[in-house]
């Protein structure tokens, strides 16, 4: 039998962001007495099951004007599914997170870094101990679409969370180094570029070789800030809009190479830009450090 919804005890304190366009509604609440964050986001309508959406489903006529004509179509219940993603216990930080918010961009140079920033990721970060399960096989393991196993230069490659996997369009995957010191772009030297390529080659390969998707359909980068420190190499389908992956966050892969072959300081000592949202805490230390 299939097991208990455990959603049906879930109450909802608060709509944090919701978008018709992208189909998705990000709630606070409640469950079994838990604070708990939920994203319902509807799915691509597929087209390897298109022949069967159009054969297995009731449609009810709504008007019809001249050619024109539009309907409900009530689709099988396997193709009218909703992808569900519950964080439970969830932080003020998670709700924080999925709130939607202004945000303003900051200028963080090497020693803003090293004053401001360090210190406060180091107390107030996300837990990465989801990423230490994929590392060690405790979590997602079957999921794991390539590994390379060295301490140094490895990773492992898996479907990020937001990814269904059931369609390429919009084909988000995640490469997750072995190494456990490196916190983000911030650490890069170019003692790391035999990783830093390591995952270029072979992610991309892997990619290619189970989803039949070439490089040039690849956009590979990583974020600053990103929300977890451990560093991780996201890889999505070129053209997809993956939610989150605003401009300023961004640095390609291939740009990060290149910077640090010209320079091995370059991310240790660069200004970076990226922006907080309004209630971030490194915001606030920004603010009082008066350097915005
Ligand atoms: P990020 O740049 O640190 O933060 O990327 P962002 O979420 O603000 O973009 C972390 C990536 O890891 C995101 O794309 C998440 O969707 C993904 N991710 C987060 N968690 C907690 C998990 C997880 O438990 N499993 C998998 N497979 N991916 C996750």
């Amino acid at each position: 039998s299939e097991p208990k919804n455990i959603l049906s005890g879930f109450s909802t304190s608060k709509v944090l962001s919701d978008s018709a366009r992208e189909k998705n509604i990000f709630v606070h609440g409640k469950l079994a007495d838990q604070e708990a964050v939920i994203i319902l986001e509807k799915t691509p309508i597929r087209e390897d099951t298109l022949a069967e959406l159009l054969s297995g489903s009731t449609l009810k006529l709504e008007l019809k004007n001249d050619i024109y004509s539009t309907y409900r179509l009530q689709a099988p219940s396997h193709l009218n599914e909703i992808k569900t993603t519950v964080v439970c216990p969830a932080t003020e930080k998670h709700v924080k997170k999925y709130q939607r918010q202004e945000s303003s961009l900051v200028e963080e140079t090497g020693e803003d870094y090293q004053s401001i920033t360090l210190p406060y990721i180091q107390k107030q970060s996300f837990s990465v101990q989801w990423v230490f399960n994929i590392l060690e096989k405790k979590a997602e393991a079957d999921r794991i679409v390539y590994e390379d196993p060295d301490p140094k230069v490895g990773f492992v490659l898996l479907p990020d969370f937001k990814w269904d996997q059931k369609q390429v369009d919009d084909l988000y995957l995640i490469a997750i180094v072995h190494p456990r010191e490196i916190k983000s772009l911030r650490d890069l030297t170019s003692e790391h570029l035999p990783l830093l390529q390591n995952i270029f080659v072979k992610g991309k390969e892997a990619i290619l070789q189970r989803y039949n998707l070439p490089a040039s359909k690849l956009r590979v980068y990583l974020h600053y800030q990103p929300s977890y420190y451990h560093l991780h190499v996201h890889f999505t389908k070129l053209g997809y809009e993956a939610p989150g992956c605003g401009v300023e966050r961004a640095h390609l892969l291939a740009d990060v190479i290149q910077n640090i072959q010209s320079d091995s300081q370059y991310y240790k000592t660069r200004t970076l830009y990226f922006p907080l949202r309004a209630d971030d805490g490194l915001l606030s230390k920004f603010k009082e450090a008066g350097r915005l």
